[in-house]
């Protein structure tokens, strides 16, 4: 195993600790532990020869000069983001930025390859104001009043950071690529016995709020029949989302979050607010799977005297992503010695946002027991030392 290979790992694992919570990985959007995250890794990359720098949208970037042929001077990008869902694992988002830093060491003062631009996107997620991308859309220049919500931008700037700034962050114009490594954050290399991925696509998602609003009342002298329990039709209504998604092939769905007021054991609920997570490869089946459930929704809220709300959060393509840097992966996965294997990715990724604007590739590393959004989210060294073949091998011939 290489030095370099458990380094990574235990950067990984070292960072992980750079937390919101005692004892467990939640680190959101420009919360403080993003400051020793940008410290330790900052640290890193300048030890790797990088100029280091923080942009307005809270980014960690780190450029290592390449060949200067006089002409245009080509920029590969690698990247990844630094923020966490809570109670995470180690590795998803930060494996990909600590790959960077590593091949950059791993360069040494070879001159013969493109300016490396490493970056830490600061918010992937979404958890802490419900908005995914916001580092990877500052880099792409998507930003809009949408995303930089008066909090958004109170954070940017509690963050030590100037909003006036955010233009600055946008990709060079020497960037020809981008490159993301990442954990599957599944179950099918390790079924596979595989160690790498390559990632043809990642699937469109839906992200939605939902409200039932119903009648608060006293739970032992209110008859069932005469209720407008709120919680009991959102109750109803997540069965048959997931009736909906079992029936529909390669479709998933999921309500992750739900908060009920009162809140009280005695009162019959009055407000549900839940989260709907909807996710398929063809955004045809994504929307028309949705629309089957806000009906469902509907109809449950007509039978039980339920108000129905709905707030959509993000409706995000499915995305291809570049033909030609897929097959040079492909050539310098099977150059290293290791089995091709060409996959789609359930889980979004900032590569997904940057892919309409830069040639954009994924290449995923085995999760083993295919976990991940959890404390035991793992990989393997082995797999590590490969990916850091791979990408030494991308770098020469991109
Ligand atoms: O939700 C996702 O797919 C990613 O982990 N943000
Ligand atoms: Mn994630
Ligand atoms: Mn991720």
């Amino acid at each position: 195993m290489s030095a370099l290979a458990d380094k990574v790992i235990q950067y990984c694992r070292d960072l992980a600790r750079c937390s919101e919570e005692p004892g467990r990985t939640t680190r959101t959007f420009l919360s403080p532990p993003m400051h020793d995250v940008h410290r330790l890794l900052g640290e890193w990359m300048r030890q790797a020869g990088m100029q280091v720098s923080v942009d307005a949208a809270g980014n960690l970037r780190g450029v290592r000069a390449g060949r200067n042929t006089g002409i245009k001077t080509r920029r590969l990008v690698i990247a990844s983001h630094l923020d966490t869902v809570p109670n995470a694992g180690a590795f998803d988002g930060i494996l990909g930025v600590v790959m960077g830093v590593a091949l950059a060491e791993a360069l040494g003062d070879r001159k013969d390859c493109p300016t490396l631009e490493v970056i830490g996107f600061s918010e992937e997620e979404g958890v802490r104001f419900g908005i995914p991308f916001i580092g990877s859309r500052a880099i792409a220049g998507t930003l809009d009043e949408t995303i930089l919500t008066p909090a958004v931008v109170d954070a940017i700037r509690a963050f030590g950071l100037n909003p006036a700034d955010l233009p600055a962050a946008r990709l060079s114009s020497e960037a020809v690529a981008y490159l993301e490594f990442h954990i599957e954050q599944g179950p099918v290399l390790e079924s596979l016995g595989l160690p790498l991925g390559i990632v043809d696509a990642i699937v469109g998602q839906s992200r939605l709020n939902l409200t039932f609003r119903g009648r608060a009342n006293h739970a032992g002298t209110t008859p069932m029949i005469l209720r407008r329990d709120a919680l009991a039709a959102a109750s109803e209504w997540i069965f048959r989302v997931e009736k909906l998604a079992v029936g529909e092939p390669g479709l998933v769905a999921t309500v992750g979050s739900i908060m009920a007021e009162p809140n009280a054991t005695n009162v019959i609920p009055e407000l549900v607010r839940v989260s709907l997570d909807v996710r398929h490869s063809c955004d045809g089946t994504r929307h028309s799977s949705v629309a089957e459930m806000l009906a469902a929704a509907d109809q449950i809220g007509e039978r039980r005297g339920i108000a129905l709300f709905h707030e959509r959060r993000l409706d995000q393509a499915a995305v291809a992503l570049d033909a030609k840097l897929r097959d040079t992966l492909s050539r310098c996965v099977r150059a290293v010695g290791y089995p091709v294997h060409h996959m789609m990715s359930g889980a979004g990724h900032d590569a997904m946002i940057l892919a309409p604007h830069i040639p954009a590739a994924m290449l995923f590393l085995r999760s083993p027991g295919g976990i991940s959004h959890h404390p035991d989210e793992a990989v393997i060294a082995a797999d590590v030392d490969a990916a850091i073949e791979v990408g030494l091998r991308f770098i020469h011939d991109v």
